[in-house]
């Protein structure tokens, strides 16, 4: 059944969120490609994005972030300033398509923050939630894809894309410091499985979006299929309060 982000009766109907993460290399720019465009193939419009970035300021951001000028404010300056791009990605970005019925895909969000400054810059969780709520509010994924693969495979696969040009900051960190991100991320995965899928991305291209597309099957469009009546109903409440 084809999902209508946009129910009948002129209600719309808020749009759903998800979110690529995972090591360098692992083919996340690449899957959100291609999920958009199966996802435009159904009939629902898509917003693409990506952080650090997505949006005018946090562009500007990224900048920073990756050039390695912001290290010197140590993990607990990076989070933050991570944090204030995200701030201006889902008031100009995130907010505004979910909210006109959008799906909206990004190619890494909050989980980064949390695995790279949190779990690998060794800070406080709970610096960590607080920099996410007060960054995101209501716009938490719907649904997580961890494109887990070994360090070695995506390092090199970056290398060699980069073709001799130099890498930046956080490519640049030693395999341990990849290793450790990887089990970051499972890590995540593992503590909210109802949000996150763990996607093997050292297969072909098109098997790990086969793998991609049945969890955006079984966990978002089957359900959102099976919502109209009881979306329904509770729109009619709502007009009739
Ligand atoms: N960061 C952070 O610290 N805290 C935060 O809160 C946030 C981010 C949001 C953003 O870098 C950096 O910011 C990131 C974490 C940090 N660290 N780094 N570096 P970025 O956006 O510049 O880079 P990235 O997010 O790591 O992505 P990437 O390195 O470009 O990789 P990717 O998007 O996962 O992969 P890809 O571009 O799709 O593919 C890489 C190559 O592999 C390419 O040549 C593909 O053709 C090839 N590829 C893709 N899939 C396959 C398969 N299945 N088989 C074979 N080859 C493949």
């Amino acid at each position: 059944m084809i999902d209508q982000p946009n129910g009948r009766g002129g209600a719309l109907r808020r749009g759903r969120f998800i979110t690529l993460e995972g090591g360098e290399g692992a083919g996340k720019s690449t899957q959100v490609r291609l999920l958009v465009t199966r996802l435009e193939e159904r009939g629902i419009e898509v917003v693409a994005t990506r952080e650090p970035g997505g949006s005018a300021k946090a562009e500007a951001l990224r900048q920073v972030l990756l050039s390695g000028a912001a290290t010197r404010f140590g993990p607990r300056g990076e989070a933050i300033l991570f944090s204030a791009a995200r701030i201006d990605h889902v008031d100009n970005t995130i907010e505004p398509a979910l909210a006109r019925g959008a799906w909206v895909v990004s190619d890494r969000f909050a989980d980064s923050t949390r695995a790279y400054q949190g779990a690998l810059g060794k800070l406080d969780s709970r610096l960590i939630l607080e920099l996410e709520r007060i960054a995101i509010g209501n716009a938490r994924p719907d649904l997580t894809i961890f494109l887990d693969i070994p360090p070695e495979a995506g390092l090199l696969r970056v290398s060699k894309r980069r073709n001799g040009k130099a890498a930046d900051r956080f490519e640049a960190e030693g395999l341990a410091f990849h290793t450790d991100l990887r089990k970051a991320f499972r890590e995540i995965a593992k503590t909210e499985p109802k949000r996150c899928v763990i996607v093997n991305a050292l297969a072909p291209e098109n098997d790990v979006a086969a793998a991609i597309w049945r969890a955006v099957e079984t966990r978002l469009l089957q359900t959102t299929a099976k919502r109209p009546r009881r979306a329904r109903r509770k729109e009619a409440a709502e007009e009739r309060a």
